[in-house]
């Protein structure tokens, strides 16, 4: 039987010569039409990346390799007695293109236990950081730390042959995903637990596993953290942070260096950062009116006043998407199951009947609906983990899944250094007086 590594390479090579196959046939088709507002403007709607593992469509929300999230929550395997998906087998999915069995998805569970040590130095490097810095810094702080162990680094400066970088890529992208819940856990603990630090139960489940390093030990939190870590993994190549992985290992840059980029750019307000505005967002309107629960007059007055301050309403809207994130239906539906009571689960709801409406009113927000971010905070603050700075960390650590399996089709697939055109205001002017051309050779 062909270990995960090796069935990655075949599909990988399959997937070349497909590739080489229609790029003789098709390489010179028009795939789309770029305007000049395009270049200006966040270079929305331009296809211009190829990352095999997820496809987000507009109206539909995300798909893995074809499967949507319902899909996934009926058809991964779970732990036992769980009925989430263990994002083991979401991993398996993204690089080998196939649904995972039982069998897989522990020898997956079983590889990132073995892969899972870390070196003090990383937690040194974390401790030389004042407590008060961003959970998000400590995360790269640490990611950096550890980029001594990248065997692709090591063996790059050994001469290695470049049909091997997949192979060091897929070693550090294990690694990686092994070491990362420990270091999050660390920073969580360090930052607000009183450095009370809990060993790693080599019994448990990925996900599982980092609950319980974080100090969770309910079982639904377990299952959150399995949905969580499965929801946030991937969406598609264009979004800052799988984006950025992709741009800067195109250079070659170690999965270490690569990541801790890509996660520099989830670090940002307008993408996963969200989600701990959301919940400050919502604690400073509680705050302000002196109600857990707002009614929807309040909450319609408050947004409008966030609006007028210049601000976004943050959990709301997307650059791709056009309807209700099913990321964040899925943790709606959680919701519901598990704490279909709670104040602050239930002022979410509210606002998702409230927000929609105002922000189609101002006529000029192309996605009015609730994106993962707007919902993920209430859950955690019913399990007890208040620390909204630290949300970030948790979606960190599961789209470390999505752009580290992507890495490693990058590498196999030999993709190339990514290296677009860019002009000056100066060279389109001179362009729409007909005076130059503005496109690259
Ligand atoms: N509240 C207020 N205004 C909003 C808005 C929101 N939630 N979403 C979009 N707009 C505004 C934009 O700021 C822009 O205004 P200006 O023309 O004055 O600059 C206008 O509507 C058009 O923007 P858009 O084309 O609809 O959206 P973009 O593709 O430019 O941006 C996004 C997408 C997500 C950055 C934006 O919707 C936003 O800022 N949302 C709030 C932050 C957020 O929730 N981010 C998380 C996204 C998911 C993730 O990556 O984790």
């Amino acid at each position: 039987m062909a270990t995960i590594k090796e069935r990655f390479k075949l599909k990988a090579d399959e997937q070349s010569v497909e590739i080489k196959d229609i790029l003789k046939k098709h390489g010179n088709t028009k795939i789309g039409e770029v305007v000049l507002s395009q270049v200006y403007q966040g270079m929305r709607g331009i296809t211009g990346l190829v990352s095999e593992t997820s496809l987000l469509d507009a109206k539909e929300g995300i798909r893995f390799r074809g499967y949507s999230i319902p899909e996934l929550q009926k058809k991964l395997p779970k732990a036992p007695k769980g009925t989430q998906p263990l994002p083991e087998g979401l991993f398996y999915l993204m690089l080998i293109g196939e649904l995972p069995t039982d069998s897989d998805v522990n020898d997956i569970t079983n590889a990132w236990q073995r892969r899972s040590h870390v070196p003090n130095h990383v937690f040194d490097a974390i401790e030389s950081l004042p407590k008060a810095s961003h959970p998000m810094t400590q995360l790269v702080v640490g990611i950096m730390a550890l980029q001594t162990e990248s065997t692709f680094a090591r063996k790059y400066a050994d001469g290695m042959n470049k049909k091997d970088y997949w192979d060091a890529t897929y070693d550090d992208a294990m690694n990686l995903i092994a070491r990362l819940p420990r270091i999050a856990a660390y920073i969580y603990r360090r930052k607000y637990k009183d450095e009370k630090h809990i060993q790693p139960d080599g019994l448990l489940d990925w996900s599982g596993n980092f609950a319980h390093m974080l100090g969770y030990e309910d079982e639904s939190f377990k299952e959150l953290m399995r949905l969580y870590m499965t929801i946030h993994a991937d969406h598609e190549g264009g979004n800052v942070s799988a984006h950025t992985v992709h741009l800067v290992g195109s250079a070659l840059s170690d999965p270490y260096l690569s990541l801790a980029a890509g996660m520099n750019g989830l670090a940002g307000p307008l993408h996963g950062l969200a989600n701990q505005e959301v919940i400050k967002w919502i604690f400073e309107m509680r705050d302000e009116l002196g109600v857990k629960l707002p009614t929807k007059e309040q909450i319609k007055k408050y947004v409008k006043k966030t609006l007028s301050e210049g601000k976004v309403v943050p959990g709301y809207g997307h650059a791709v998407l056009r309807k209700t994130d099913p990321r964040f239906s899925a943790q709606m539906e959680f919701g519901k199951k598990h704490m279909p009571n709670d104040p602050l689960v239930n002022t979410v709801w509210r606002i998702y009947e409230t927000v929609p409406e105002i922000l189609k009113e101002l006529g000029k927000v192309k996605n009015p609906w609730p994106n993962v971010d707007a919902h993920s905070g209430a859950l955690l603050v019913y399990y007890g983990m208040v620390e909204y700075e630290f949300y970030t960390v948790l979606f960190a650590v599961s789209r470390a899944l999505g752009v580290l399996a992507s890495l490693c089709w990058d590498r196999a697939l030999s993709f190339p250094l990514e290296r677009p055109k860019s002009v000056t205001t100066e060279a389109v002017k001179e362009w729409i007086e007909g005076k130059g051309e503005i496109w690259g050779d």
